[in-house]
């Protein structure tokens, strides 16, 4: 939030800003250390453009590659997460989604310690699908963290209650967490989302409760699946009937 970094940190025009963004870094490293963790948050949203030709892409993105490396050279623990998202507040971000952020961890110093966190809202904002994003992460053995919360459509990142705008595609990202036992080796699930404005303070404080609720009732109904009828159904690609089991289970029909 300091204006010096409104244009942003590391992939700023000014060589003084960057350094200073970086300075910045390593004190969240060692207050990261302090705290007993080693695994660090990139939240790179102001690592954009809102004209195409304020940065230079290419050097951007070698911007970003050498700040990532003198985070992984100056302390040999840590493990740097990118959350990454295409927009806002910028018009346009670098290293827009979760498989660009992996394709630069691999030109790194270390890439074993550069994963991702990813975010629902981040990946629909993409246009993409969430849970694809999940498995493509868990695939590569990089899903470190997630933010679960929800999005309407493409605006400004609402991190709204998980859930709470589409069931189904927060169905999708439990299924797949479950069947692979997310969590067990230490991850986090974190709920990401934010207040609706137009209420009294109280109120404004159930989005947590109720996403983790959402969470808990989408859990209980993707343990309900009849994993060898869903096996069936896709051994004879009747999707329609699998689309159509699924919808009856979110809507307590079966
Ligand atoms: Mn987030």
């Amino acid at each position: 939030m300091d204006p010096v970094f409104a244009d942003g940190g590391f992939t700023a025009n000014d060589p003084k800003v960057r350094e200073q963004a970086l300075a910045r870094s390593k004190r969240a490293v060692d207050i990261a250390r302090a705290l007993g963790t080693e695994r660090i948050v990139i939240w790179p949203a102001r690592e954009g453009t809102y004209c195409r030709e304020a940065k230079d892409a290419k050097l951007a993105v070698e911007h970003f590659l050498e700040y990532i490396n003198a985070l992984l050279e100056y302390d040999k623990e840590i493990k740097i997460l990118g959350e990454m998202k295409p927009n806002e507040p910028m018009d346009s971000c670098f290293a827009p989604t979760a498989g660009h952020f992996l394709a630069l961890a691999e030109s790194t110093i270390d890439p074993r310690r550069v994963g991702v966190l990813l975010e629902s809202a981040h990946a629909v904002l993409a246009n993409l699908e969430p849970s694809d994003e999940m498995g493509f992460a868990l695939a590569l053995g990089k899903l470190w963290g997630i933010h679960l919360n929800d999005q309407n459509n493409l605006k400004f990142d609402q991190d709204k209650t998980f859930g709470s705008v589409n069931p189904r595609r927060a169905f999708s990202q439990i299924y797949l967490l479950d069947k692979y036992n997310y969590g067990q080796n230490g991850e986090y699930v974190g709920l990401d989302v934010k207040a609706m404005r137009t209420q009294d303070y109280e109120n404004s404080l159930k989005h947590l409760i109720y996403s983790k609720e959402n969470f808990l009732m989408l859990l209980e109904k993707v343990r309900s699946v009849d994993e060898a009828k869903l096996e069936e159904l896709r051994a004879n690609r009747d999707y329609e009937e699998l689309d159509f089991y699924l919808t009856k289970i979110l809507l307590g029909c079966d």
